[in-house]
């Protein structure tokens, strides 16, 4: 089961210069083959479909955990699309002066069509998330070699996308996720060793270039968020720890093991679009809950 909180991991900045085009470019790293919806996907299916977890427990609450933590790596990413739409339409009511007309030149018009100016389970190109992108073999060993591959293939992705967009919403999220993909990375290049003996980490950075070089990603590196695994579980997954231990491959610092998750912050508060109509419903009483709460004894 999951238990979910009303934070996200990060303080995202709002957009110096919001851009529908940032937007579309960033979907790539919500939707695309290589994805946050991918990495959430996979590891819950793995953690899911797992057999013979009593013997090979430490694997089991590894793939868990993580899985556990890529439910807000879509929050994040959703977030920073959204606040890169939010502004970039003319606000008003009246449709007649064609307030959404920068739609027509966006790179994504679903954005404005099918959404509220926010995002969708899809890639930069406009193409739906699909659970082709998910493997789960059911073999230990292809599992993890996968998820090692899929989390360098993600780093790589998040890379160029930076190289793209200069925004500071967009490369603050980028900075941490390059932080955390590289934790993961990490993680199943350590699992990996302790099933078969390869150092599997001597084949890192994929791509040959450290984290160090984004200034977004040592921010909170200097945080030492590379070094910590957290089981985003109350007490459960705790067998993680014994593959998270030692010392981080790059940088030599000791690794540190978590119970529970980050304390996390309160997601931003997206402003209203009455040219989408989002939400809309204009003529709800805000005194109407208030009555309620008060007849009910509650107090927010
Ligand atoms: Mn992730």
């Amino acid at each position: 089961m999951i238990l979910k909180m009303d934070r996200m991991a990060i303080e995202l900045p709002f957009p110096s210069n919001p851009s529908p085009n940032d937007a579309a470019a960033v979907q790539e790293l919500l939707g695309g083959k290589f994805g946050e919806m991918s990495t959430l996907m996979n590891y819950t299916y793995q953690s899911f479909n797992f057999r013979g977890r009593n013997r090979l427990r430490p694997f089991y609450d590894l793939i868990s955990s993580i899985a556990g933590e890529e439910y807000g790596h879509i929050e994040v990413v959703s977030y920073a699309i959204n606040l890169l739409l939010t502004g970039t339409t003319t606000r008003g009511s009246d449709p007649v002066p064609a307030p959404l007309a920068i739609g027509t030149n966006a790179r994504n018009t679903r954005h404005f069509i099918a959404s509220g100016q926010t995002a969708l389970p899809m890639d930069s190109h406009g193409d739906f998330w699909t659970g082709a992108n998910v493997f789960s073999s059911g073999n230990l060993r292809l599992d993890l070699l996968h998820n090692f591959f899929l989390e360098c293939g993600a780093r790589a992705n998040k890379m160029r996308v930076y190289e793209m967009v200069s925004d500071p919403t967009a490369r603050t999220m980028l900075g941490y996720l390059l932080v955390r993909g590289g934790v993961h990375v990490v993680a199943y290049a350590k699992a990996l060793e302790k099933l078969t003996g390869v150092e599997v980490t001597k084949l890192m950075p994929i791509p040959d270039l450290s984290n160090d070089a984004f200034p977004e990603a040592k921010k909170f590196m200097n945080d030492k968020l590379h070094l910590k695994m957290f089981t985003f579980s109350q007490n459960d997954y705790q067998q993680a720890g014994l593959i998270w231990n030692g010392s981080h491959p790059e940088d030599g610092q000791p690794l540190e093991f978590i119970n529970g998750s980050p304390e996390g912050f309160t997601p931003p508060d997206l402003d209203e679009e009455p040219q989408l109509n989002a939400p809309g419903e204009d003529g709800i009483d805000p005194e109407m809950f208030t009555d309620i709460a008060r007849k009910m004894g509650m107090k927010f």
